[in-house]
C-alpha cells in the first residue's frame, strides 16, 4: 500500500513537472534552484517538497572550485561539458540552457570547498543537486587533501543526499569531493548524471589566516601586527555562534617534515592561545599541525608557497 502511494506521488510529481515544463514557466530544476528563508531552518532552504534541504551555512555550503574534470567515454558537448556549472548555488533553469554539467559515461569530477569544508553532522552530510525528476546514479568520494580518497557511497533514484556518520572521521574537515558517473543512461547531448550543484550540508566555515600576517619566517611567536587578524577571527567565531573550532597549521614544503609538523602545530597553538586571550572559550578549540601534507597549491612558486603557509580555522 505504501509503495502504491509512493508510486502515485512520484507519478503525480512527474506529471506536474511535465505540465510546468509544457507551460514553459517552471521546471523541477527551477524549483530546486529556488531558495527561501524558513523559520525552522537556521540558514537557507533549497528546493521544495521531498527534495527540500536546509543548509545551515547557506550559499557558502556549495563547492567553490573545479580541481579536475575527466569527461570519459561518450562525453557531453558544449555548455553541458563545462564543469564550472556544477559550482555554487543551484541555478538550473531548463535542459536547453547552461547551468549544469553532464558527467559523461565514466566522467569524473573533482571539486573543492574553499570558504567551507564538509564535516559530520546529525542527518545528511552531502547533497547533490541533480537535474531531472530522478537522481541519476553518481558515486561519491571525499578527501582532506585531494590525493587520498574515501569512498562514501552513491546517490541515485530518490536519494540526493548521503549520511556519512560512521564513514567519515567526525574530527576531520573534508575539502574535496569527487563525483563519478554510474548512470547507465549515458550518451547524447546530456550524457550521464546531470550535476547542477554539490553542497556540504554538514559544513564548517573556513577562515584562512595568512601566516605572513601572523608570524615571522620559521617563528611561532605572533607578531604585534597579528592582533587585528586575531580580533577579526574572534569576532567571526562569536557572530557565527560557533560551538567548535578546529585550528589547523600548515607550512610550505621547505624544510623537513618533522620541523614543519612542529612549526605548524606551534603556530596553531599560538593562534588558539591568542583567541583565548580575545575571549574565546578554550574548551571548544582544538589544534592540529599538518605540516606540509595538505597544500592548497603546488609548492612551485614563491606565491604558491605563501598560499600554503597558513593557519585554517574551521568553525562549526
Ligand atoms: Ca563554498
Ligand atoms: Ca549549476
Amino acid at each position: 500500500m505504501q509503495t502504491e502511494w509512493r508510486n502515485a506521488s512520484i507519478t503525480f510529481a512527474i506529471f506536474a513537472a511535465l505540465l510546468a515544463a509544457l507551460a514553459g514557466v517552471v521546471t523541477p530544476g527551477a524549483l530546486l534552484a529556488q531558495s527561501r528563508a524558513a523559520p525552522d531552518c537556521a540558514g537557507k532552504v533549497y528546493g521544495q517538497g521531498r527534495r527540500a534541504i536546509c543548509l545551515p551555512q547557506g550559499a557558502a555550503s556549495f563547492a567553490d572550485s573545479v580541481l579536475s574534470f575527466t569527461p570519459g567515454a561518450r562525453p557531453s558537448e558544449g555548455d553541458w561539458a563545462q564543469p564550472r556549472y556544477a559550482l555554487g548555488e543551484p541555478d538550473y533553469t531548463r535542459t536547453t540552457a547552461p547551468g549544469f554539467l553532464s558527467l559523461g559515461c565514466d566522467g569524473v569530477l573533482v571539486l573543492r570547498f574553499d570558504d567551507n569544508a564538509l564535516v559530520d553532522v546529525d542527518g545528511p552530510d552531502l547533497y547533490v543537486f541533480e537535474v531531472g525528476p530522478a537522481v541519476e546514479a553518481t558515486e561519491l568520494a571525499v578527501s582532506v587533501d585531494g590525493r587520498s580518497w574515501l569512498e562514501v557511497g552513491r546517490v541515485e533514484g530518490a536519494r540526493a543526499e548521503l549520511e556519512l556518520t560512521g564513514i567519515i572521521d567526525p574530527d576531520e574537515a573534508y575539502r574535496y569531493v569527487r563525483l563519478t558517473n554510474r548512470s547507465r543512461t549515458c550518451g547524447g547531448r546530456h550524457s550521464g548524471a546531470d550535476i547542477d550543484a554539490v553542497a556540504a550540508v554538514g559544513s564548517a566555515l573556513r577562515l584562512a589566516l595568512d601566516a605572513a600576517v601572523l608570524f615571522d619566517v620559521a617563528s611561532s611567536t605572533l607578531k604585534a601586527d597579528a592582533s587585528a587578524a586575531i580580533a577579526n577571527a574572534a569576532a567571526v567565531i562569536r557572530e557565527r555562534r560557533a560551538t567548535r573550532v578546529l585550528i589547523e597549521g600548515h607550512t610550505d614544503s621547505d624544510g623537513d617534515n618533522a620541523a614543519n609538523d612542529a612549526l605548524s602545530l606551534a603556530r596553531a597553538t599560538a593562534v588558539r592561545d591568542a583567541l583565548v586571550a580575545a575571549g574565546v572559550d578554550r574548551s571548544m578549540m582544538r589544534v592540529r599541525g599538518h605540516g606540509e601534507r595538505r597544500p592548497v597549491a603546488p609548492n612551485d612558486t614563491p606565491a604558491n608557497k605563501a598560499r600554503n603557509r597558513r593557519v585554517d580555522l574551521l568553525l562549526r
